[in-house]
């Protein structure tokens, strides 16, 4: 809070309360580890821990070996580290105590903190202070719970990417050059009396195509970082048995699905997910779809539809004993939003393979084919982007929005400097095009985006 007094500024720093949480899952195991954060974390833990020398007067970055007190009883003997301001996690004094892996260790020492005027943190509380102490920016922040929910390498690497400040810096870049053109813009509304020009129309404009197609490089890489950090939905669709669980058996080489002679055997989606060279894919086997009168196997076709819909990619399955089915390949075609469709001719094994032409050939009783499908579904995956580690990639929704809002208001200040249009249209535009660049890192934001952001966190992080 800031207050301006007899010219003299006053800065009164709100004092945060001291937060604990466990930052380590509540089980049993090797070790369990407490975090402690807040301007009284050091003097509260050694007010209930016993070592050589006293925390209060030990060095940031330090490790104590000690016992935890309940009055006279021994809670726990642990390890305490120090890390004291601005060189800690969160950018406050901090404490993380290793206590052995038994959850009733970690509650009884929480239990204690709380005694001790400590509250337990709320989830990404820390990570919400690391950001206010400027320890990271917003779009770290978020990275930091992406890396922890990463389930797969490219996700991960995603996240990494992210984290090492990649976007930000490219944002960051793309800021400085929009302030630039707006201050010869705004220096022009300021001498507007004497009619001087800082920036000619012609050059203003060539400035910010520049700065648009750097927003679009960075918008095309939305799909295909999305995919890295939330994986690809696969469905495999067609009549019934033609070998679609099958498929899915193979390709999790386990038996997930009843596969049987009998058409109609899958009523309900099977979802399963599988990593394909680090590229996760969320499989969804469904009914066959045909004309049906039984209202359980409507239901599950009824399902099939809803996933058709759904899929990133939707594997049309047919197999050697069957007509294609052009008028399902139609519906599929329109019911996919994202047009994604690879048609499969399955149990070739039996021989005959009739004309038409199917983007792959398989059995899902062998195996030959299944390596090319798998191949397929990546290059699907991955698209035509030849992103390297050291391109900036944006994979999270509310970038991508706060990109696209930043491309609109550019496209506007574009505009009125064509249309040549006072100064004052362009600069608004512009100003606000800097604002939405500064809300992906987090400079302008509200308490409604931040909790929105950090309330998904866990606890302890
Ligand atoms: N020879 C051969 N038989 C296969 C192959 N794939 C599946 N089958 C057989 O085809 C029959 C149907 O297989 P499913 O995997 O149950 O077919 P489905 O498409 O899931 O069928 P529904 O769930 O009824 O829609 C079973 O008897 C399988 O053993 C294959 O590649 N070659
Ligand atoms: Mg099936």
């Amino acid at each position: 809070m800031f207050i301006f007094a007899n010219q003299f500024l006053i800065i009164m720093v709100q004092k945060e309360d001291t937060i604990a949480a466990l930052a380590t899952p509540l089980g049993f195991g090797a070790i369990s580890i407490i975090r402690v954060s807040g301007e009284n974390s050091i003097i509260t833990v050694d007010n209930i821990f016993n070592g050589k020398g006293r925390l209060g007067e030990s060095k940031s970055h330090t490790i104590h070996y000690g016992k935890i007190f309940d009055s006279d009883e021994i809670v726990d003997d642990v390890l305490v580290s120090i890390f004291r301001a601005p060189n800690s996690y969160t950018g406050e004094d901090s404490v993380e105590i290793s206590t052995h892996g038994n959850p009733l260790i970690a509650n009884k020492i929480l239990e204690l903190l709380t005694r001790n005027n400590i509250r337990l943190a709320e989830p990404g509380e820390f990570t919400k202070r690391a950001f206010l102490n400027n320890r990271m920016d917003l779009t770290q922040a978020e990275a930091v719970a992406d890396v922890i929910a990463s389930n797969t390498e490219a996700s991960l690497r995603g996240a990494r990417n992210q984290l090492n400040g990649l976007l930000s810096r490219k944002v960051d870049e793309l800021k400085t050059l929009l302030l630039n053109i707006s201050s010869f813009v705004e220096l022009e509304l300021d001498f507007a009396e004497e009619d001087v020009k800082f920036i000619e129309n012609s050059e203003l404009i060539k400035r910010i195509d520049n700065i648009q197609s750097e927003i679009n490089l960075l918008l095309q890489t939305y799909s295909f970082g999305k995919t890295m950090r939330d994986g690809v939905n696969v469905a495999l669709v067609g009549i019934p048995n033609v070998g679609k669980s099958s498929l899915l058996n193979y390709i999790l080489k386990e038996s997930r699905a009843i596969v049987s002679e009998l058409p109609g055997t899958t009523r309900d989606i099977i979802r399963e997910e599988v990593s394909i060279e680090g590229i996760l894919f969320k499989l969804y086997d469904t009914a066959g779809i045909r004309f049906s009168e039984d209202i359980i196997e409507l239901e599950g076709i009824y399902r099939s539809r809803d996933a058709i819909k759904n899929a990133d990619l939707v594997l049309f399955i047919n197999d050697v004993d069957q007509k294609f089915d052009q008028a399902l390949f139609q519906e599929i075609l329109n019911l996919n939003k994202s047009k994604n469709i690879l048609t499969i001719l399955n149990k070739i094994d039996k021989g005959s393979t009739g004309t038409i032409k199917y983007d792959i050939s398989l059995s899902a009783l062998t195996g030959e084919g299944i390596i090319t499908l798998l191949n397929k579904m990546k290059d699907h995956a991955l698209g035509n982007s030849n992103f390297s580690e050291k391109t900036a990639i944006v994979s999270n929704l509310r970038h991508y929005q706060c990109l696209t809002k930043a491309q609109e208001n550019l496209t506007k200040a574009r505009d009125s400097a064509n249309n040549k249009m006072s100064g004052e249209f362009i600069s608004v535009d512009l100003r606000n095009a800097v604002n939405c660049l500064s809300e992906i890192i987090g400079e302008v934001t509200s308490e409604d985006i931040l909790n929105n952001i950090f309330t998904k966190f866990c606890i302890g992080k």
